[in-house]
């Protein structure tokens, strides 16, 4: 593969060519690419494009829509829905799965994503992005909500397109995990980060420390660990970062490093986190699996997590993989009621020091 000349067509074709399939999955990805160049050009807009502010309704998750989130949800349908390459699709913006328009031929894979993540961002400019993930689908028939409900592990495909200074599309096909710049002007993805690896050991950790009075203790104890620096436990200086935005977390860990922590906290004990599993946590676990790190529940591998509801959100820690195996030790330690301090009366959540963390 030859850097800055490889499009993502070029590099589809090299990688697949041995995969049963491989054209429709090709073309599919393909399918998702044009429909993130359309959202690049909406974002890229801002104020310009009338595309910003937020609309009078909610989606399923409760959360109050932003103007982009339904133009790019309509541009990855659109996109996605005329090529009979797909049966089904599934997003964070639609209550149930989208069918396949009778006139169109149904494909035999699904496709399921958030179609921009972080968009409480879009009105103040800072990067959102496009999550997208790949499941099979071997059945004539229309899809059920439950042919969704796949373990990560299924997946064929996954990716996010990333709309920052550049816009980059990051994805994996099993194959490792490849990053590709837009060429803006010729309007193709170009092959710029073959084989993205993340280093095993980082000093750099994003979680959102507001929600510190909520967390369970071993997150306390690897958070307090990393704020105590190099006088502590660890022997060296952390550094923190939150944006706010889980594309732009997960592609600054992918270059550099780093663990991403949105984990299980007690502020709606209704919801097991924040993240939704099968188009958030499950393609970006496969990522981060693929360039060698680590991505959990804290109590469990994330790709084997088998889902029960479309919109089924789920505990997040992943990155690094040597920190993200600390984070789930501390996890097994507390469940085992072996940490240390953390284990005595004084540091569990119904003391007096868990009601004043
Ligand atoms: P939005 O898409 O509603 O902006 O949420 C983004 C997100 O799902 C994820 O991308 C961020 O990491 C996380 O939420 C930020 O959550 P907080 O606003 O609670 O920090």
């Amino acid at each position: 593969m030859h850097l800055g000349r490889t499009t993502l067509s070029k590099f589809l074709i090299q990688q697949l060519k041995n995969v049963e399939g491989a054209n429709d999955l090709g073309a599919l990805l393909v399918d998702v690419a044009a429909a993130v160049k359309a959202i690049a050009a909406m974002t890229a807009k801002g104020a310009l494009g009338g595309f910003l502010g937020e609309l009078d309704n909610r989606n399923v998750q409760g959360e109050t829509q932003k103007k982009l989130d339904v133009l790019a949800n309509e541009a990855v349908i659109r996109s996605c829905e005329w090529g009979g390459l797909v049966a089904g699709m599934a997003s964070e913006e639609l209550d149930e799965p989208h069918a396949v328009p009778s006139e169109y031929a149904r494909g035999r894979y699904l496709l399921v994503f958030d179609p921009l993540d972080g968009s409480s961002n879009t009105d103040v400019n800072v990067s959102v992005g496009t999550i997208f993930s790949v499941l099979r689908h071997d059945a004539t028939a229309a899809p059920a909500t439950a042919d969704f409900l796949q373990p990560g592990r299924t997946q064929v495909a996954a990716g996010y397109a990333i709309y920052g200074p550049a816009t980059m599309l990051v994805l994996s096909v099993g194959t490792g995990t490849h990053g590709f710049t837009l060429d803006r002007e010729i309007g193709n993805f170009i092959l710029t980060h073959p084989h993205l690896l993340i280093p095993a050991q980082t000093s750099e950790f994003a979680i959102n420390t507001s929600n510190a009075r909520f967390w369970e203790a071993p997150v306390k104890r690897y958070v307090a660990e990393c704020q105590d620096g190099r006088s502590g436990e660890r022997g060296r200086d952390f550094n923190m970062r939150w944006i706010a935005s889980m594309v732009a977390e997960v592609h600054r860990i992918l270059m550099r490093g780093g663990v991403f922590m949105y984990p299980r906290d007690t502020k709606d004990a209704s919801k097991p986190g924040r993240l939704r599993l099968l188009y958030e946590a499950n393609p970006i676990a496969m990522l981060i699996e693929q360039a060698g790190g680590a991505a959990s529940t804290g109590r469990a591998r994330l790709l084997d997590v088998q889902p029960e509801g479309l919109h089924q959100r789920v505990p997040v820690i992943l990155g690094s993989r040597e920190e993200v195996e600390r984070i789930d030790r501390y996890h097994a330690e507390f469940d085992a009621g072996t940490d240390r301090p953390f284990a005595s009366p004084l540091f569990n959540e119904r003391s007096l020091f868990g009601a004043l963390a």
